[in-house]
């Protein structure tokens, strides 16, 4: 048994997308100290996946997963805080989070499980599902188009973000690692199929490709890759850092403002 296993029973489908994140985070985190790793996760099937890692975590409420995430980084920044969220979770439910704290740039990274539906439910639309998506909630279809996740992040001054797939784990892996060394916000979408209820992993297979990552400072650069692929299941899938940037988080801002204090001192302040 791998000292990252849990004893829990996993409910999975097999074959789900969800596996991959799971034997990719584990990889990622082999050199970290554990016990500065915490975990938080909200409601659905990508949120089990802090009950099969054997690490500090929270299981939150649906779409609370960031706003918990950002309270115990900012109780103490000495920790490494990975906020694990899906689409229904955070480009629905708590949507608002999410774009708060990509502007605070807050020291987290946000690993987002796109399976784009609301899957622990069975198949409802949520903000990521394609256009006309036909689900449980809307058999006849749901006239609504996808947003798209990154362009909302790069629009909310996101310091990192970034795309991956399931279905590429060396890809994937190294891509937690970047996100987790960066001092201040990341995201990381992974898209990943839901075999259930959308299962697009031929697609996915065939049209993913990993980009070059340079110029990651170039705003209008980074805009032209993450609309490469506008989710509407056709077209090439670029995977890869699309932007990153140094900006100070926004726990060492507090401190900045507050000058002459210790962290203890701050942190008093602020409870
Ligand atoms: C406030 C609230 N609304 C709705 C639900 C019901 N609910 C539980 S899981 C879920 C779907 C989660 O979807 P997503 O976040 O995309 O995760 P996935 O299951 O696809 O991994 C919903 C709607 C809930 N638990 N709490
Ligand atoms: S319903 Fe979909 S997302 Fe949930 S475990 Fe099954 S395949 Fe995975």
């Amino acid at each position: 048994m791998n000292k990252l296993d849990t004893n829990y029973k996993n409910t999975w489908c097999p074959f789900c997308g969800n596996f991959g994140i799971l034997v990719a985070f584990k990889r990622a985190i082999e050199n970290e100290d554990l016990n500065k790793i915490v975990l938080t996760s909200g409601i659905g099937c990508h949120a089990k996946i802090v009950d099969y890692l054997n690490l500090s975590s929270f299981y939150s409420l649906h779409g609370r997963s960031i706003p918990a995430a950002e309270g115990i980084k900012l109780a103490n920044p000495e920790l490494k805080v990975v906020a694990f969220t899906g689409d229904g979770d955070s480009l629905n439910e708590g949507i608002s989070h999410l774009i708060h704290a990509a502007k605070r740039n807050t020291d987290i990274t946000v690993i987002l499980h796109n399976n784009r539906l609301f899957a622990l439910t069975t198949g409802q639309f949520t903000a990521a599902s394609e256009d006309n998506f036909k689900g449980r909630s809307t058999p006849m279809g749901a006239p609504e188009s996808p947003i798209n996740p990154l362009e909302l992040m790069l629009a909310s001054n996101a310091t990192f973000i970034a795309r991956s797939y399931s279905g590429n784990i060396k890809h994937l892996e190294e891509t937690i690692k970047k996100a987790m060394d960066h001092k201040g916000f990341s995201i990381i979408e992974v898209i990943e199929p839901c075999v259930s209820f959308f299962n697009v992993t031929d697609f996915y297979n065939k049209n993913t490709y990993t980009i070059e990552e340079n110029n990651l400072t170039e705003r209008e650069e980074a805009l032209k890759k993450i609309r490469e692929w506008n989710y509407e299941g056709e077209g090439k899938i670029p995977l890869g850092v699309f932007y990153k940037i140094d900006k100070a988080p926004y726990f060492e801002r507090v401190l900045i403002a507050k000058k002459e204090e210790t962290v203890e001192e701050v942190l008093e302040d602020l409870i």
